[in-house]
């Protein structure tokens, strides 16, 4: 079935809006016309691909507002589109605001005598933070309970969805995915001595730098690596504690071996100049930047929490400790980094998982299937 589908997330911050942006292209690429509605530019979309339209919300300010209802303008924007576009569904990423704005939207369309079922896609943090923080503990169960179609990206997260909010419908895991032919390893590390003028080892993290993220404990790895083996550390992205974790640099005094590189768009470049990718994460729905190293054949060291050790087998395509663990971890890179058999044997495991379990083939057709699914359901009934 060919759908015109609206796509809805957060454009600029954290692996949410990536998944849904990934999904978006591949989406056209087999040949469905996809509409992003957002208030900017998803970081990854490039606006020139065909069968892509990019729909900007819009929130204008006014002096009453303390707070512009973004929320309002989404679903306003959702329904108008949806008309325009005469679209057959509207799939939001992170449950928060997206799926209460899309409810409205679907109730908007239903005056004009259109349907417009929504599916909603929890990635994590919308269940274990935000929706069970009890300001939106109602609203969270409410536009879940009533989206047409709910999907998990983990069953740790669908688990941790029914506990959260008791007894809901049929969630449908759909686990995240990677593009095999765009993360592709490098084992010749060409462009690193640009980074790494050196040649040290690289250790590489990659996150939005939130407190779930521990990127404090990177450095202490770091630290405790450099003992050992000459390394160096790419931290790309930006968030929160960069600042406080550039702070730590200069205390521990390791800051000439660390580069925080910002925000990236084409981190597929950069991934495969690592040699390990560390993940200290106090929790983790999936691990997205986990996967995306191993479809590089860089194997992650990550923790034993939530959704992760449904991504990484603990010895044979990466390492998972606890979280908090610096030692662990520390260990677990010395041997990937001393011991070059070791890194290849794991290397080429974690590119086969991702390869055989994740690539976009494997799980583009379960989300199209879904679609077909939710779309016929919603026919059916109406
Ligand atoms: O906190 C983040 O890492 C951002 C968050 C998001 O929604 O943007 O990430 C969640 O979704 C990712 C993509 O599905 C998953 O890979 C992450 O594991 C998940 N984060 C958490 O569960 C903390």
């Amino acid at each position: 079935m060919y759908v015109r589908i609206g796509i809805t997330c957060y454009p600029t911050y954290g692996g949410s809006g990536i998944v849904a942006t990934e999904l978006g292209l591949e989406l056209a690429n087999r040949g469905h016309e996809v509409h992003f509605i957002s208030y900017a530019n998803p970081i990854r979309l490039d606006p020139g691909t065909p069968r892509i339209r990019y729909h900007e919300v819009e929130v204008s300010n006014y002096p009453l507002f303390q707070h512009p209802p973004y929320s309002l303008a989404l679903a306003s924007r959702m329904a108008e589109v949806a008309l325009c576009y005469s679209l057959d569904v509207l799939h939001v990423h992170y449950a928060i605001p997206h799926s209460v704005s899309a409810l409205l939207a679907r109730q908007m369309l239903a005056r004009h005598g259109r349907r417009l079922p929504f599916i909603t896609t929890l990635h994590g943090t919308d269940i274990t933070l935000v929706g069970a923080d009890r300001s939106y503990f109602p609203i969270t169960k409410f536009s879940i309970e009533e989206s047409d179609g709910v999907t998990a990206i983990s069953d740790y997260l669908r688990a941790a969805t029914a506990e959260v909010f008791g007894a809901t419908g049929e969630i449908r895991v759909i686990k995240n995915f990677v593009n095999c032919d765009i993360y592709q390893p490098d084992p010749e590390r060409r462009h690193a001595s640009t980074l790494t003028p050196q040649g040290e080892k690289v250790l590489m993290h990659l996150s939005n730098f939130r407190p779930v993220k521990r990127v404090f404990d990177c450095l202490r790895i770091l630290q405790g690596v450099r003992r050992e083996v000459p390394a160096h550390l790419l931290m790309v992205g930006d968030g929160p504690d960069r600042a406080p974790a550039e702070n730590l640099a200069r205390e521990l005094g390791i800051e000439e071996h660390v580069t925080f590189l910002g925000k990236q768009g084409h981190v597929e470049r950069l991934i495969p100049l690592a040699h390990v990718l560390l993940q200290p994460s106090e929790l983790e729905s999936f691990g997205l930047a986990a996967l995306e190293a191993m479809a590089c054949g860089v194997p992650p060291v990550g923790t034993r929490v939530g959704g992760v050790p449904e991504l990484i087998t603990d010895g044979v395509d990466g390492f998972l400790e606890a979280p908090g663990d610096v030692a662990a971890h520390t260990a677990r890179v010395v041997s990937l980094l001393t011991d070059d058999a070791l890194r290849a044997r794991m290397s080429g495991a974690a590119r086969h998982t991702a390869e055989t379990r994740f690539c976009t083939g494997l799980i583009i057709p379960q989300y199209e299937s879904y679609y077909e699914e939710v779309c016929g359901r919603w026919t059916a009934a109406v």
